[in-house]
Order: structure tokens, then C-alpha cells, then sequence
């Protein structure tokens, strides 16, 4: 079983992964990607899947055209935990936004 996030550990998620923002209807954290075109949003998509299929941890992602919006929640455990940081940490690398 993986635990939530306690509540320090949630500011300090949002501290050290800018642009990730809460949900308000669930235990969620939710952030866009806008890529020059198709081409790019899907060679995004396809690092973060061959990611998320390691790790065993999947987002919940919409995709149109150039824009990727990716919600990331931990299922089994009924909100955010440790594994959405990580996912969260390897999504803003592949996108290039981890400056
Ligand atoms: N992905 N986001 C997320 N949350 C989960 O709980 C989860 C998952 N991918 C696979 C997975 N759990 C497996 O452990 C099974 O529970 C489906």
C-alpha cells in the first residue's frame, strides 16, 4: 500500500515542482504542456509512457494538437503520494521545463 503525502510533504511538492497545481475536487495536482506542434507533444507523450510503464505509475493526460495536460493522483492510495513527485520530476525534465 503507498501512502499519501502528509501535508508538509504536499508544499513541499508544489515548492520543488513549479506550475503543478492542486485540484480542488480531488487529492490531485494537474499542469499543461505546449509543444511547437504534434510531433513534439507526441515525442513527449511517448517518453513520459515508456516513464510511466517503468515505474508502474500512469497519468491521467488529454492531448490536443500541440498541448498535453497531464493530472497526476496515486489511485491505490487515494491521492498524491511519492510516486507523483517522481513522475512529476521526470515529466518537467522531458518537456525541458526542469530549468
Ligand atoms: N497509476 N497513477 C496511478 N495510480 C495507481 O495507483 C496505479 C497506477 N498505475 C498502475 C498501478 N497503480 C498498479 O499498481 C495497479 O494498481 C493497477
Amino acid at each position: 500500500m503507498v501512502a499519501k503525502l502528509t501535508p508538509e510533504e504536499r508544499t513541499v511538492f508544489l515548492k520543488d515542482h513549479p506550475g503543478w497545481a492542486p485540484l480542488e475536487d480531488r487529492d490531485a495536482v494537474k499542469k499543461s504542456f505546449v509543444f511547437d506542434d504534434f510531433n513534439g507533444a507526441w515525442g513527449f507523450m511517448s517518453r513520459v509512457a515508456l516513464a510511466a510503464e517503468k515505474a508502474d505509475h500512469h497519468p491521467e493526460w488529454f492531448n490536443v494538437y500541440n498541448r498535453v495536460e497531464i493530472t497526476l493522483t496515486t489511485h491505490d492510495a487515494g491521492g498524491l503520494s511519492q510516486r507523483d513527485a517522481a513522475l512529476a520530476a521526470f515529466i518537467d525534465a522531458a518537456a525541458g521545463d526542469d530549468d
